[in-house]
């Protein structure tokens, strides 16, 4: 039989490394926007995953025989598998995948299937070659390894290994100073010390997160509470209490962006329902508010709406903190004769929502259990958004008043298909078959929210409730900047990206005359809002938003990966730019305090969160949650 390399040569060894070496570099430059800048960042991009290769796969050389070769394949395939989850992850996401994503993806089993599938491509096998190349060299045996263990060289290897690694962190400390202390984007990880290093210093992260809880105690919470309570604003006397003793009902708008409203393709609205509320004056429209979600998505746009703190920097709260102790609007508003409730035709358990739905204390949770859920019906995560709020409708009516309940729609998400019949909203016509499809899907959106409004008119309920709708998060990511410009007419650079990040927000108040809004403000701004326009106080809670309708309002709105937005500037990674014009500003510097600003705010929620301090703080007037006196089981009947 031929044998290619002589027995125990290390030559065959350094083929594996290179060709995982180079097929990582090449993943960097095809597959993720890492927003290169510079000759020395271009180098460490291409430096990183040799020093990784070589660390992992010269675990195996301290072995000899048969567990060599066993551990050579396993560890070139975990690394590969690594690899190619964060290449799908990034297609959608334009993020990289964190330890509380993987524990996401388990609760949310199977139902992420389909949107992955659409997500792969047939020559993504090839990011799998040389593991099978190397399967096949072991299996014909046309390598043989040591039947010493090559310890030596493999001690050369690793030091080798570890040396470009140091040189590595060393070189891209000085290109980014602080870079593992203080970056929330893990797009700078990945840039300056590749994957496979982030994934190691995501694991580091959540140790220490899970330790910091067991660390913290009652003197965590006053620094937090005297920064909030300093920065707390006034109600507007003329909004304060309109909406007493009302009915609440806030709608999530599955990926609505702003960029919608009031769009016309090819001459027609895609959006006319909601456009109408705005131009009518029968509803308060937001036009300047900013998601602040991270990597837990819809979920977090619910967490900030009933919570107003920040979501995660990684993974998503619903999941990772679901038993801390929350201060939550359905819990202020028990204590005040609301039953709250949420409407959503999905499993109880995507998004961990069962169990985070415990601990805000909401009454009762209307998942796809309660729904027909047939055939016909359902599309991508669950029930299209016509039935979906038909069939709530009867259940609405039997919730005791005053009620706070939210209803998450789903037609709109990505990758925005239709079933025929569901739409007659012609597509975009750009090169991007997601954004085309965006529009039909809007639409239909749109159309299903009227014929709710209707069926809240037909009930009488509309009178006697507050709506609030909002859009939950981007809907097109940057992959699809190229249609998008097309789209909006003109380039989408980093500064028009971060404008696109303004989701909708609707407040209906009946008797109340609404009208336009352009105010800046973030999602975490409506929870005082509302609180405010249902007469209560917000004095006495650990929050971050700030009354939007309040004169005093506060213009800064950080963004969950550290940038900010306000009425002067724009803060996007390190450059400002004018938030009027979209230039750069000439001296950066002017604004340094309110990125200072920004940050403390940040940091001070993930104090909260981190910490679970609000264990320690009891508002005045709020009755506690006892996690155990909520169950979303559905009777049998
Ligand atoms: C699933 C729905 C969609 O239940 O909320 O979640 P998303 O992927 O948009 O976070
Ligand atoms: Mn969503």
């Amino acid at each position: 039989m031929k044998t290619y390399f002589k027995q125990g040569s290390i030559l065959f060894f350094f083929i594996i490394a290179v060709l995982l070496w180079l097929k990582t570099y090449s993943a960097y430059l095809i597959e993720f926007r890492l927003g290169i800048e510079n000759g020395l960042q271009q180098f460490l991009l291409f430096l990183n995953p040799l020093s990784s290769s070589l660390f992992f796969l010269g675990i195996a050389l301290f072995f000899k025989g048969k567990i060599q070769q066993v551990l050579l394949v396993v560890i070139q395939l975990l690394m590969s598998i690594l690899l190619y989850a964060n290449v799908v992850y990034y297609r959608f996401f334009d993020d990289f995948i964190t330890i509380p994503v993987i524990m996401q993806t388990k609760t949310n089993a199977g139902q992420l299937g389909n949107s992955a599938f659409s997500l792969m491509t047939p020559y993504d096998i090839l990011y799998f070659a040389d593991t099978v190349l190397l399967i096949l060299f072991l299996v014909k045996k046309w390598y043989k390894p040591s039947l010493i263990s090559n310890r030596k060289p493999a001690l050369i290897i690793m030091s080798a290994a570890i040396a470009l690694f140091m040189l590595n962190l060393g070189l891209a400390e000085k290109d980014r100073p602080d870079l593992l202390t203080r970056s929330f984007d893990r797009n700078y990880l990945v840039k300056y010390l590749g994957t496979y290093n982030f994934s190691i210093y995501d694991v580091v992260q959540n140790v220490k997160s899970a330790g910091q809880r067991a660390m913290a105690d009652t003197n965590d919470i006053t620094e937090v509470e005297n920064y909030i309570k300093a920065n707390k604003v006034a109600p507007n006397p003329e909004y304060f209490g309109v909406a007493k003793g009302k009915n609440v009902i806030y709608i999530s708008m599955e990926s609505l962006q702003t960029f919608l409203i009031n769009y016309e393709l090819n001459g027609e609205e895609v959006t006319p329902f909601l456009n109408s509320l705005a131009d009518t004056g029968e509803a308060f429209y937001f036009d300047h508010i900013y998601n602040q979600t991270g990597q837990g998505k819809t979920s977090d746009a619910e967490f900030i709406m009933d919570n107003a703190l920040y979501p995660m920097a990684q993974g998503a709260v619903y999941v990772n903190k679901a038993q801390n102790t929350f201060q939550s609007a359905p819990a202020i508003l028990k204590a005040k004769g609301y039953t709250s409730a949420v409407f959503h035709g999905n499993y109880k358990t995507f998004w961990n929502r069962n169990e985070m739905y415990k601990s805000m204390g909401i009454d009762r949770f209307y998942d796809a259990e309660y729904y027909s859920m047939k055939e016909e019906d359902t599309k991508n995560y669950g029930l299209k958004d016509k039935p979906f709020f038909k069939e709530s409708m009867p259940m609405l009516e039997e919730l005791p008043q005053p009620f706070y309940t939210r209803f998450i729609t789903l037609s709109n998400h990505f990758p925005f298909e239709m079933d025929d019949g569901d739409t007659d909203f012609p597509p975009a016509e750009t090169e991007d078959k997601i954004v085309n499809q965006y529009f039909q899907s809007a639409h239909y959106m749109d159309a299903a929210l009227e014929q709710f409004f209707q069926d809240l008119k037909s009930s009488d309920l509309y009178d006697d409730t507050v709506v609030v709708l909002y859009g939950d998060h981007y809907g097109i990511s940057e992959n699809h900047n190229e249609a998008m410009a097309e789209i909006i007419g003109k380039e989408v650079t980093p500064f028009e990206y971060a404008q696109l990040q303004r989701v909708p927000v609707f407040i209906h108040v009946p008797g109340v005359e609404g009208g336009l809004i352009q105010s800046y403000g973030g999602q975490l701004d409506i929870r005082a809002t509302v609180l405010h326009l249902l007469g209560l106080s917000t004095k006495e809670y650990l929050d971050f938003g700030s009354d939007l309708l309040s004169k005093e309002h506060n213009e800064i709105i950080p963004l969950r990966n550290g940038d900010f937005v306000s009425p002067d500037v724009t803060m996007i990674g390190e450059k400002m730019y004018d938030s009027q014009t979209g230039e750069l500003v000439e001296d950066p510097d002017d604004y340094a305090h309110l990125a200072a600003k920004a940050r403390k705010e940040l940091e001070m929620s993930d104090q909260l969160l981190y910490k679970d301090l609000l264990r320690f703080y009891k508002p005045a007037g709020f009755e506690s949650i006892n996690r155990e006196d909520y169950q979303y089981v559905k009777d049998e009947d």
